[in-house]
């Protein structure tokens, strides 16, 4: 099967997961990427069985929007019930790399909130160790330099990714030739270095569910 097959095979299988669990006042967390815009576009057949969605990223706002799925503001409600996206590595442990999309911090900012975290990715994310993927790093502009220099120290290379903007109005460093045997110690390390807003590991709130489309079919995770 294909890359783009395999995203539309955890996506549908992701849609097949919480179907039976809609209610109406059921909010979706929704994330952002290729594998998640597939989420997005499947659900447009259940829009009348949940009360709504947030979104991590304005891109999948508007996709959302445009399938006539009510988008909140996370302020505005109480709770979310399911969190779906995607990423770019995840291990056994269902710790993840995420950020590719530059939409990392509101993807942890609702995935904090969530009451459960199902990542759909192609099985060409799972790795044994973490870092294989350079690791976003969101940043406050007048801090990059401080902030490389920090990661450096910790046996990175942060390279700047030129020409985004985050959402939040931040840079992004992507950090290079970073093996992460021990996820959540790096991830505090990094939330520790002033300027830092967040960073793509997941390791303090990993996956709850990781649904993986391989040849053999959607193997599931937990
Ligand atoms: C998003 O999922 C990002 O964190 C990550 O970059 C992306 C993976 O993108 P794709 O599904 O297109 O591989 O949540």
């Amino acid at each position: 099967m294909t890359q783009e097959q395999l995203k539309q095979a955890v996506a549908t299988a992701a849609l097949e997961y919480i179907r039976p669990k809609l209610e109406e006042h059921t909010v979706l967390g929704i994330g952002t990427g290729s594998t998640t815009n597939l989420f997005i576009d499947g659900l447009a057949t259940l829009r009348g069985q949940l009360n709504g969605t947030v979104a991590s990223s304005e891109a999948s706002a508007e996709r959302l929007r445009q399938h006539g799925i009510p988008v909140f503001d996370l302020n505005a409600v109480d709770r979310v019930d399911f969190y779906i996206d995607g990423a770019d590595e995840a291990n056994r442990a269902l710790e993840l790399i995420k950020g590719g999309g530059a939409a990392l911090t509101r993807e942890k900012i609702i995935a904090a909130v969530a009451r459960e975290f199902i990542c759909i990715a192609d099985g060409s994310k799972l790795v044994h160790t973490l870092g294989e993927f350079p690791l976003p790093v969101e940043v406050i502009p007048m801090a990059r330099s401080h902030v490389a220099r920090e990661l450096v120290k910790l046996g990175g290379d942060p390279v700047y990714r030129e020409g985004v903007v985050t959402d939040n109005g931040n840079i992004i460093l992507d950090v290079h030739n970073f093996s992460i045997p021990q996820p959540l110690d790096i991830e505090k390390r990094i939330n520790n270095i002033t300027g830092v807003v967040a960073n793509g590991l997941f390791a303090l709130r990993p996956a709850d569910l990781l649904l993986l489309g391989t040849d053999s079919g959607v193997q599931t995770l937990k």
